[in-house]
């Protein structure tokens, strides 16, 4: 955080890059005590084409979290949900390695229809999320193209298939963002970040490696974050050297990376002002190079939700208001 601006004011705009399940988690959490207040931007690595369908994944978890439509056994995809479409899609002998619900089928048949139309992800985002009662603005970090690759046991692996089909198994080596180059940030993404009433940017405790590095690799992100002058904190992934959910521990060890609160902030290169960490490390937290806040971050309840996520901002309070003192005192 280089400077610092006027963050005492209760109001003011919060922006979270989010990716999956776990940051959906905290990105709720946000919403229910920021509400129009938030701006999430969201990774769009995952997304991919199939059976002629744009699918967007992280954007989908999202929109489906903070509406109150996704499916919480599940972590993707949404409640109440039907299955004839995959069930007469077996009969065809088709692909069934990539399981689409019936409701949730419209979406991805409308986006692709809309995008087909020559309209943008981003667009298309902000109005799913307006006819599902979503105050919180979402945002596609880019609209234009970003692919997770894995490259793992010497093959290049599209992301849906490491991490679906072959479930996480295959060993990562490198994970490339193919067309992340040619990406730019949108001018919503930029303006969200020059916001002069932005008061802190949150990296939800999503996979560092698979959703928030797709995020700050486009071209233009770190520079945005670290010329918007305010707090950058990060909840840790990791709870006592274990990822909540998903494959961010095997990928750490796979890449070498020891599954630790420290590895965390090292990861993202300076661009951390504050960890939350769970009580587990509370132990190493007063070791960090950054300031650091312990409570539990397991978000299992609602309530847990809104903790970690206030958590977050009295973090961010703290730092704004001893940024303000140094600044005045010098
Ligand atoms: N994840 C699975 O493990 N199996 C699936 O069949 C599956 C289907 C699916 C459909 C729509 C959607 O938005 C997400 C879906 N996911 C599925 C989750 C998805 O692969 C992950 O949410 C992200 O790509 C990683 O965060």
């Amino acid at each position: 955080m280089k400077g610092s601006k006027d963050n005492t004011n209760s109001g003011g705009r919060i922006v979270a890059l989010c990716g999956g399940v776990g940051g959906a988690k905290l990105a709720l959490g946000l919403a229910r005590v920021l509400g129009e207040d938030l701006t999430v931007i969201v990774n769009t690595g995952d997304d991919f084409e199939h059976l002629g369908l744009h699918i967007s994944p992280d954007i989908d978890t999202v929109l489906y979290t903070l509406s109150g439509l996704a499916n919480r056994e599940l972590g993707w995809g949404r409640r109440d949900e039907s299955w004839n479409f995959m069930k007469v899609l077996q009969d065809l002998g088709s692909e069934t390695w990539f399981q689409l619900g019936d409701r949730d089928l419209a979406l991805h048949v409308e986006r692709t229809r809309q995008l087909k139309a020559g309209n943008l992800l981003t667009r298309i985002t902000g109005a799913v999320a307006a006819r599902f009662g979503i105050s919180a603005q979402i945002l596609p970090v880019s609209d234009d193209p970003v692919r997770t690759t894995v490259i793992a046991e010497g093959r290049p692996l599209p992301f849906q298939r490491y991490f679906v089909e072959q479930r996480c198994a295959p060993v990562v080596e490198r994970i490339m963002f193919d067309g992340v180059a040619e990406a730019r940030p949108t001018a919503q993404v930029a303006a969200a970040l020059r916001d002069p009433k932005l008061r802190a940017v949150v990296i939800c405790p999503s996979n560092p490696f698979l959703s928030i590095d797709p995020i700050l690799a486009v071209p233009g992100m770190r520079g945005l974050i670290e010329a918007a002058a305010v707090p950058v904190i990060a909840v840790s992934p990791i709870i006592a050297g274990k990822a909540v959910k998903g494959p961010t521990d095997k990928i750490m060890a796979e890449l070498r990376v020891p599954a630790t609160s420290q590895a965390i902030v090292k990861h993202y290169g300076g661009l951390l002002d504050g960890l939350v960490v769970d009580e587990a490390d509370g132990g190493d937290a007063a070791a960090l190079p950054v300031e650091s806040l312990v409570t539990p971050t397991l978000m299992k309840t609602e309530e847990d939700r809104d903790r970690v996520a206030r958590a977050v901002l009295d973090l961010a309070a703290r730092l704004s208001a001893r940024s303000l003192a140094e600044a005045g005192s010098e």
